[in-house]
């Protein structure tokens, strides 16, 4: 059994941990969401089932990840920061494959979505430098990722993938909606985790007993299952059609 745990990397976790928690359940919902997307794939008209698929493919990776991060806390009680990047680097790009997805019923184009992939790319690289290597000057990196994080809150909500969500209509106008609310409030939790876990003026935040990872693993569940619902949500409704 010993062996058998130190294989699975399983360490122990103290019950009063409550961030090592946050990991846990995260993991757990991440899993579970991923079973959910991938059993219910086939249920869809043939055109939704790669979004569908994106969905859980999302839902997993973080599920993997969360599983090491999980683990990682437990033995080091410190943020995961490299798996925690290597996960978002992963999975934010596959959020924007997803924009790219319900919008194609409209025309959009692949460079469309090669832009957003590249600009989600900037802000997480910038991020992991501001929080993992040049420490000193965490507030320059996390405003080059901030305007990265704005410009993509521009693009979908007012640029061209407006327009084709638009000129779409119907369910997929709406669930582009959703998605964008998503990437305006829904992200915007991540830099709130990111200044609570930098000194500064900033760390206010954490002061209030809020830790980074507790911020992040919320922002994580809300933002990938949150996202994977809605177009569950849309495949559902246009399959109804
Ligand atoms: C599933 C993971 C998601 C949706 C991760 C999203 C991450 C962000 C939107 C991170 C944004 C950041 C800033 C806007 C500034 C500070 C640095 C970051 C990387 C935390």
């Amino acid at each position: 059994m010993y062996y058998l745990l130190n294989f699975l990397s399983v360490s122990k976790m103290a019950t009063d941990d409550y961030v090592g928690f946050t990991f846990f359940v995260g993991c757990m919902a991440m899993m579970a969401a991923s079973a959910f997307f991938f059993l219910s794939m086939n249920n869809f008209d043939k055109k939704w089932r790669t979004s569908i698929l994106v969905s859980g493919l999302i839902t997993f990776i973080a599920a993997v990840h969360y599983w090491y991060m999980r683990d990682y806390w437990a033995a080091n009680a410190e943020s995961p920061t490299f798996f925690r990047y290597v996960d978002w680097v992963l999975t934010v790009p596959l959020m924007c494959v997803e924009f790219f997805l319900i919008l194609k019923v409209a025309g959009a184009k692949k460079s469309m979505m090669w832009r957003l992939i590249f600009l989600s790319v900037v802000m997480l690289v910038t991020g992991y430098f501001g929080e993992a290597v040049y420490r000193d000057s965490a507030w320059l990196w996390g405003l080059v990722s901030g305007i990265a994080y704005f410009v993509i809150v521009y693009d979908i909500w007012l640029g061209d993938a407006k327009k084709l969500a638009e000129a779409a209509g119907g369910a997929v106008l709406s669930a582009h909606k959703t998605l964008c609310w998503f990437v305006l409030v829904g992200w915007a939790i991540y830099p709130l985790g990111y200044m609570a876990g930098t000194p500064g003026w900033y760390s206010f935040i954490g002061d209030l007993g809020l830790n980074m990872d507790v911020i992040y693993n919320i922002g994580d569940a809300v933002n990938k299952i949150g996202f994977g619902l809605v177009v569950y949500n849309l495949a559902l409704q246009s399959s109804n059609d």
